[in-house]
């Protein structure tokens, strides 16, 4: 706006101009923000409701437009919660509290894992945020919420527009009894590569700052030696820290020789080491059968002294018996998905749960009422999500033999079916589990599952077979995914990748050895600033940096939208991804008490040159966008 009005001013035209112009015409040079807030976000109204979303463009008519009411609560304020136990205890005495507890402790993980894995993690800060009050005042039992983390960290700047560090600081605010909890990748942070040591430090830091509280750390090999940097860190911000092992294979086989008890006890005993204050059981395909729990459970408990965290999923239908049997044998805390954001890949049903123990040792105090409000919250949230639901309809036997994470599940499927493999999906599943045994039977979780499927989807495509990808005289374009894995960028597992396939995929060089992290040098903190300062054309705040370092591309993407359309997440979900019907009006809250009543008059016909004019009221004045009509 500045360069177009300094060139269309006349004097400036007219090459009439000097020193002086810049005297006379200070407005020119003052850089005040583009264009105020209302007119950004109706730039963006204005164009998904000419264009569509490109996201959910296809879909949009599936996109429910009901208004969604959060219930309302009549407690004042939200009673006192985990979050103020914390702050008093400190992480050591509140992991002891934890485990002094005989009520089953509970983590509601509906703000992160149930839609990352039943909704290709879109779910907006809008509609997280709209319940978290009733659920700080109603559900005050909750051992923590999981909210951030994991895949929505991209997701939130990359499809959606927001910042995950708003999203966080307002759940914060709105949660301000409950603990908020986090997935983070250890040294892949919440990305899909090794980040260097000051990098992970760096973001560990600004997400305690934010307002996380509980810290779920992993490695996608389970090499305890990738975590020892992030636990020490989070150990260090006074947060808490849950050192969390990768559940995979069976337990109950006695033919399994890998994944056995001793396997897990020894991770646990290295965390506890380490400093960690909880030990999660992440079973993020959700294998972890009935006496696999039991077992698992029993032997954490006696071998060590912390509290035992247990994560699953309910790709089989059967996860609610292993929580159970867990919940039997003295774990101590289990994550559940709200109700109608539970089932198949998602977590088990949080308020069944509670039912089934409600009355019984260990009852988990959650108030039934409370759990059918949220729960109908959601219900009705949901539909506004229809384009990413996948037509899952039912848990499926078939994990125990492909094992493909939660997480990765409806991904998978959406990657297959835009390669036109959609109807194959047995033999992707079947595929899957052979690039798992070629790769040495590995554990699976991001960013090692991204690898398997990556070159699953490869082989089917290519109509290539294990004989083929071994075969020394064929030349295979792996992809570079594999290469990283093989190399071992993501870190090596114990014992090493097998000796054919790395061979093939390294041409004979050997693979990196012992933790990536320490062969990599430490990021340039205050360059890397600059530098985003220059692709966002703007000031880059301490979070900003750390979304940068994340993902240069993706924030910097993010920085120019929200410059062009403001801070879209203000938005009702339905106008976020359909725009506006003609007649429909929206409350917008912009800012504390700043609301913006945006009313849609009408769309004009195309020009000729194919601009369309969107017409609006903007608290009864009248406004209007052009836009280009794309289609
Ligand atoms: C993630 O890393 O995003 C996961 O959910 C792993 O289970
Ligand atoms: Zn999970």
């Amino acid at each position: 706006v500045f360069l177009e009005n300094l060139i269309d001013h006349p004097k400036f035209r007219a090459l009439d101009y000097s020193t002086r112009f810049i005297d006379e015409t200070p407005e020119l040079f003052a850089f005040t923000p583009r264009k105020d807030r209302a007119t950004r976000l109706l730039s963006f109204i204005g164009n998904v409701t000419v264009n569509g979303n490109p996201e959910t463009k296809d879909a949009a008519h599936t996109v429910s437009r009901a208004f969604v009411h959060p219930p309302l609560s009549d407690v004042a304020t939200p009673p006192q919660g985990t979050k103020q136990a914390l702050d008093e205890m400190g992480p050591e005495k509140f992991a002891q509290w934890m485990r002094a507890q005989t009520r089953l402790l509970v983590t509601d993980t509906t703000m992160r894992d149930a839609h990352q894995s039943l909704l290709a993690t879109r779910m907006r800060t809008h509609d997280l945020v709209a319940i978290a009050p009733y659920m700080a005042r109603e559900m005050p039992e909750l051992l923590s919420v999981e909210c951030w983390g994991g895949a929505t960290f991209d997701v939130a700047m990359r499809f959606l527009h927001e910042d995950p560090w708003s999203r966080l600081h307002q759940l914060r605010q709105a949660m301000p009894n409950v603990l908020t909890q986090m997935l983070l990748r250890s040294a892949n942070a919440v990305g899909y590569t090794n980040y260097p040591d000051n990098v992970v430090t760096y973001f560990i830091d600004r997400a305690a700052e934010a307002g996380i509280d509980l810290f779920r750390v992993f490695d996608c090999l389970n090499v305890a030696e990738n975590m020892m940097p992030a636990i020490e860190e989070v150990a260090k911000t006074g947060k808490l820290c849950e050192a969390a092992i990768c559940y995979s294979g069976d337990l109950t086989n006695p033919a399994e020789d890998k994944y056995t008890l001793d396997y897990y006890l020894g991770l646990a005993k290295q965390f506890e080491a380490a400093g960690a204050h909880i030990i999660g059981i992440k079973d993020m395909a959700g294998l972890c059968k009935p006496a696999a729990a039991r077992e698992l459970v029993t032997a954490l408990r006696n071998e060590t002294d912390l509290p035992i965290h247990f994560h699953t999923h309910d790709t089989s239908g059967a996860a609610a018996a292993s929580v159970l049997a867990a919940a039997e044998a003295g774990v101590d805390a289990v994550d559940a998905a709200i109700d109608s954001m539970s089932g198949v890949t998602s977590q088990p049903n949080l308020g069944s749960i509670a039912a089934a123990l409600r009355n019984q040792e260990r009852d988990t105090g959650l108030d039934p009422d409370a759990i059918i409000a949220v729960t109908t919250y959601w219900e009705q949230v949901r539909k506004h999500y229809a384009p990413y639901e996948s037509d899952i309809r039912a848990g499926t036997s078939d994990v125990y033999r492909h094992e493909i994470p939660g997480g990765q599940y409806t991904n998978l499927r959406q990657q297959a079916k835009a390669m036109g493999l959609d109807h194959r999906w047995p033999e992707v599943a079947t595929a899957y589990a052979a690039v798992n045994k070629l790769l040495g039977n590995i554990v699976k979780v991001t960013p090692s599952s991204k690898v398997v499927g990556d070159l699953a989807l490869y082989m089917m495509s290519s109509g290539l077979t294990v004989e083929d990808v071994l075969d020394p005289d064929k030349e295979i374009a792996f992809p570079e995914s594999v290469v990283q894995l093989l190399n071992g960028e993501l870190g090596t597992p114990p014992g090493g990748f097998p000796d054919d396939i790395t061979q093939k995929v390294l041409k004979g060089k050997a693979p990196m050895t012992g933790r990536p992290g320490a062969h990599l040098p430490p990021a340039d903190l205050e360059a890397t600033r600059a530098t985003a300062a220059e692709a966002a054309g703007r000031e880059i705040s301490d979070e900003d940096l750390a979304s940068y370092l994340m993902y240069p591309k993706v924030f910097t993407d993010f920085a120019r939208h929200e410059t062009d359309h403001g801070e879209v997440e203000v938005l009702p979900t339905p106008v976020f991804f359909t725009g506006m019907q003609v007649g429909e009006e929206i409350s917008v809250h912009i800012d504390k008490g700043k609301t913006l009543v945006i009313r849609c008059l009408g769309v004009s016909e195309a020009d000729q040159e194919g601009y369309r004019r969107v017409f609006f009221e903007l608290n009864g004045q009248p406004r209007q966008v052009k836009v280009l009509d794309t289609h």
